[in-house]
């Protein structure tokens, strides 16, 4: 929509050089003189597929960085920019100001509180995380994505190495006499399970399933490999994908129909390593969470009914998405028991020189985590990403003006960027000539860069540049020689502030319950239910079949190992029993 002045410019030019503020007929080609924008009052290229993202810029003038502030200013809140007038170099400083409102805009269609389905999956797109992919369920994860997938599974590989566990690698497919083994518990996932049954034109002889899990895959080794005591504790643990076919709503990162993990498979003498290593794992779900995606999550234990029917007990860290009011399995941590050892036969002399069978654990996390983050810190201008995790925590863009020495502001930029590399930061600059400010603005804002920097004339002639927050749109100036000290400490401010208001989110919808009623209402308000449970199965499965609906039922999400006081005499909330124990319940993912 182009609205003053020339009715339809753009049939005759091949591009609007918003840089130059030029129509041009070829790339590059000057086609006259008449700047093009000044016919023009607003123009609106929304969801234009050629552009990608959508825009909506005013001719003001302005850069759309801050206003008004010297040397010295504190932080200032309220943003007035947004995506800037996209007008480049022209009229790209700050002191400008014109009497025309801005209201410029390059984003989401979607709103979080509105649509936030759909948001997720624009802000997944638009923030370059994943691209969709034309098998239904797949996706491929860009750059954007494995960078912070690559700062987890460092984090993660480097503590699990500690306590001695080895990485290994076992096939992607798997017969189906060996999936067979675990027919019990393959049972209820069985329609997830993804075959090969031809190669070239000819039907295989026995088809191959593709690794859902790779119990199946790796406990037979297991069985021929521990032999003796001294052949205990056996830890490995592999980075790879896994492939089930889900039939629900496929989500990017929540419920894709392949994605990455890890999977650790460990095997005991006694059943006290085990249970030890689960929670040593569980918190190093927890630290992923909570130290790295700032997201507060719940260590507690599964259900019977929840729980990996083919173990023993499970344990797994909860998060939860305040918007869906839904809580969602961030990782697990399972203790197996002797059951795979009995299928599997994995067997050992002990010192005692008896046949004794092995404990084994399994644990994973998943590209879910990813999911989480962006559902969590997401907001109406795209991804918010914490700064432990961001492949990018700075990113400097030169605020250049027609007058001024364009070069000296680059090589500003530059030094700046070079400066915060040297100290550790991951820093880049923007100098890409054929985008403008307020349009880098927009975009690294999309992305969720933690932190910018703008570099103008102003701020070079005072040795300054100015920074601003992605979590809160906060602007200060800072000198340029407590650079790397103040980018550090706000950094790690905003890598707090983004938790703490997490965990804020959270607990505003906590809603511990005593009976039935209570627990319906807080269902229906989408709250985070703690309630008083006489942990029965068919109690379980009663409020399941209850609440049954368009939305999901309610289930267990975990029992909190962290259990407030239970009074005596309590009663559960859906059976009128005796409770047992304090359990968080909810819709989930
Ligand atoms: C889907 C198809 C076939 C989950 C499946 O959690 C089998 C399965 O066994 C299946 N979906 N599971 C449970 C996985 C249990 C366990 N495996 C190792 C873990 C941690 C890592």
């Amino acid at each position: 929509m182009l609205v003053k002045g020339t009715q339809d410019p753009l049939e005759h030019y091949r591009t609007l050089d918003v840089l130059r503020n030029r129509f041009t007929r070829e790339w590059g080609e000057d086609i006259g003189e008449l700047p093009a924008m000044d016919a023009v009052e607003r123009l609106v290229v929304l969801e234009n597929p050629r552009l990608g993202l959508g825009m909506d810029l005013d001719n003001d003038g302005e850069d759309g960085g801050a206003e008004g502030g010297g040397i010295g200013r504190g932080w200032t809140l309220g943003r007035d920019i947004g995506g800037g007038d996209g007008l480049g170099g022209v009229g790209s400083v700050r002191s400008r100001k014109k009497e025309v409102k801005k209201e410029t805009r390059l984003g989401l269609t979607y709103k979080k509180d509105k649509d936030f389905g759909e948001w997720y999956s624009e802000v997944c797109v638009a923030g370059e995380m994943i691209e969709y992919y034309d098998i239904s369920g797949c996706y491929i994860l860009r750059p954007w994505t494995m960078a912070i997938w690559e700062t987890l599974q460092a984090f993660f590989d480097a503590e699990i190495k500690k306590m001695n566990i080895k990485n290994a690698y076992f096939p992607l497919f798997v017969t189906e006499n060996v999936l067979q083994k675990e027919k019990d518990h393959i049972e209820g996932f069985a329609p997830e399970v993804a075959w090969v049954t031809k190669s070239g034109q000819s039907e295989m002889e026995i088809p191959i399933a593709i690794r859902p899990t790779s119990e199946t895959v790796m406990y037979p080794y297991y069985s021929k490999w521990i032999r003796g005591h001294r052949d205990l504790p056996l830890k490995l643990n592999q980075w790879c994908n896994v492939v089930r076919w889900e039939f629900s709503h496929p989500t990017p990162f929540i419920r894709s129909r392949e994605f990455l993990w890890q999977e650790g498979h460990t095997a005991f003498a006694t059943k006290d390593e085990a249970d030890q290593e689960v929670l040593e794992i569980l918190e190093l779900y927890r630290r992923i969470y909570e130290e790295f995606l700032a997201i507060p999550v719940i260590k507690g234990q599964k259900s019977e009914l929840e729980k990996f029917a083919g173990g023993f007990y499970t344990t797994s860290v909860e998060a939860f998405i305040p918007n869906t009011g839904r809580g969602i399995q961030g990782a697990t941590s399972h203790c197996l028991g002797q059951n795979f050892a009995k299928m599997f036969q994995i067997n050992f002399e002990n010192e005692k020189g008896e046949k004794a069978m092995v404990w084994q654990n399994s644990w994973a996390y998943s590209t879910r985590t990813i999911g989480v983050m962006v559902m969590v810190h997401g907001d109406d201008k795209g991804l918010v990403l914490p700064p432990r995790v961001a492949s990018v925590q700075v990113i400097v863009i030169p605020v250049p003006y027609k007058d001024a020495d364009t070069q000296a502001i680059f090589d500003a930029c530059r030094s700046t960027v070079e400066t915060l590399c040297k100290a550790g930061f991951r820093a880049e600059v923007d100098l890409r000539d054929n985008y403008s400010p307020g349009w880098k603005y927009s975009h690294w804002e999309m992305k969720g860069v933690p932190l910018r920097i703008e570099i103008g004339p102003k701020d070079l002639a005072n040795n300054q540049v100015r920074v601003v927050r992605r979590d809160s749109g906060a602007k200060m100036d800072i000198p340029m020689h407590s650079l790397v000290e103040q980018v550090k400490e706000i950094l790690s401010n905003i890598q707090e502030s983004l938790f703490n208001a997490a965990k804020q989110k959270r607990e505003a919808c906590v809603k511990v319950i005593n009976t039935w009623d209570e627990f319906i209402a807080a269902l229906n308000n989408k709250k985070l239910i703690l309630a008083p449970w006489c942990d029965e199965e068919d109690v379980e499965k009663d409020v399941k079949a209850r609440t049954k609906g368009e939305l999901g039922a309610a289930k267990t999400l975990c029992t909190p190992f962290d259990q407030p006081r239970l009074p005596e005499g309590t009663l559960c909330f859906a059976s009128g029993r005796p409770a047992k124990k304090w359990t968080y319940w909810g819709r989930s993912y």
